[in-house]
């Protein structure tokens, strides 16, 4: 089975990330796993934080000679700010002094949900690891799953439909359009329309201007994904309900939509089901669909069209004109506490979503096709493949 997992503060010395589970003999290049680490980097309305930091995988295990070997990896991402947080945040006890308290919760952060359950006084140690900074980490083993799901065919990518009240959300944009915003060499907001995009920025300039923070909704789109990935027989192995949790567990996610699932809750069941037809030699088995609102996925199986799945992402709750709060020691009331921040991460959340589901097709085509080697992994799926044209 594939599993995976992270570790490591925000302002701490290293991200980790662990993954088992995967085959043998996969080929990883490190400037994949590097560029994929810098996309999320990018975007309008990032903080001060990045100018700092320049993320690069350093392998640590489960890879030699340029290849997998099915033992465990582990990687590491270096925290180039940990210079600056030595002293304030060290392992060791340290000088009390030293210490940067965080001592009012902000509304929306994970501030005073985390003091109160581990017991804190204040909430540095909560912020250290609810931090978005995780997803980095997350980044690097899904660039991982990324190569994989390549060999079968599967390309997993995102791109950025609203911010703010911008928004392109009850349009398709097709895959065509999407490719050429991941080879971009300057970021701006990742949406495929450019006038869009601009709106977008500017709705990023307001809340620069005004001291707030602003949302929006990202999609990540998995494909040429094969039908037969996940499986109604039991609640906990359903492909939605598997990227639902996926996509959700990322920070400041709110909502997850999987195709038009939203809209279709509104509507007439006419207006909603892709009609089904065929053609012989189209898709994986001669069966096509009239559209695609059900992203890709029905009855928790993927159906062989485009997966699609939108994440909804709050505003960041760390604002420069900071709401109510109380302090921590005083319990009077204070306004939040204030510290540098991003004021948008829609296209950054996307590439960390990109991941997500990357690494959870990863774990489904693996309960599929099995295979301890990349070899046998493909084998197994090609005669599946094979299954379904002669289907
Ligand atoms: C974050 C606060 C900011 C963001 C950070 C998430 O960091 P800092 O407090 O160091 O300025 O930049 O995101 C990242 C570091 C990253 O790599 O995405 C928060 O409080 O969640």
């Amino acid at each position: 089975m594939l599993r995976y997992f992270t570790s490591g503060e925000s302002h701490g010395e290293a991200l980790v990330a662990f993954l088992s589970g995967f085959p043998a003999g996969l080929s990883i290049g490190q400037e994949f796993v590097d560029r994929d680490l810098w996309r999320r980097q990018q975007g309008y309305g990032r903080g001060g934080r990045m100018k700092i930091e320049s993320d690069k995988a350093h392998f640590l295990s489960g890879i030699r000679h340029g290849k997998t070997i099915g033992s465990p990896i582990a990687v590491l991402l270096e925290n180039r700010d940990w210079q600056n947080w030595k002293e304030s945040l060290p392992v060791e006890p340290g000088d009390a002094k030293k210490h940067k308290r965080v001592p009012s919760p902000r509304p929306g952060h994970a501030d005073l949900a985390g003091a109160l359950k581990y017991d804190f006084t204040e909430a540095r140690y909560v912020l250290e690891r609810a931090s978005a900074r995780e997803s980095a980490a997350r980044v690097a083993i899904g660039a991982l799953a990324k190569l994989f799901l390549r060999e079968l065919g599967i390309e997993v990518l995102s791109h950025v439909i609203a911010v703010g009240a911008a928004s392109i959300a009850d349009r398709e944009i097709a895959w065509e359009r999407i490719v050429p915003l991941s080879q971009k060499n300057e970021v701006l907001l990742s949406c495929a329309d450019a006038d869009a995009e601009q709106c977008m920025k500017e709705e990023v300039d307001k809340v620069l201007r005004t001291g707030d923070s602003v949302g929006g909704v990202f999609e990540v789109v998995a494909h040429d994904v094969p039908p037969g990935l996940g499986t109604y027989a039991q609640w906990d192995e359903r492909l939605d309900a598997m990227l639902a949790s996926a996509v959700m567990s990322l920070q400041a996610v709110k909502a997850v939509e999987i195709g038009a699932g939203i809209h279709a809750a509104y509507s007439p069941g006419s207006a909603v089901h892709d009609e089904i037809g065929y053609h012989r030699n189209s898709g994986f088995s001669g069966f096509t669909r009239t559209h695609n609102n059900a992203g890709g996925i029905e009855g928790g199986v993927s159906n062989g069209q485009e997966i699609r799945v939108r994440g909804y992402l709050k505003p960041i709750s760390t604002l420069r004109r900071p709401l109510q709060s109380v302090d921590f020691s005083t319990r009077e009331p204070v306004k939040a506490a204030y510290e540098r921040s991003d004021v948008c991460v829609v296209p950054a959340a996307g590439v960390a979503a990109e991941a997500m589901v990357a690494l959870t097709l990863a774990r489904c085509a693996l309960d599929k096709f099995g295979g301890d080697s990349l070899r046998e992994t493909k084998r197994n799926c090609t005669g599946y493949l094979e299954q379904l044209k002669s289907y």
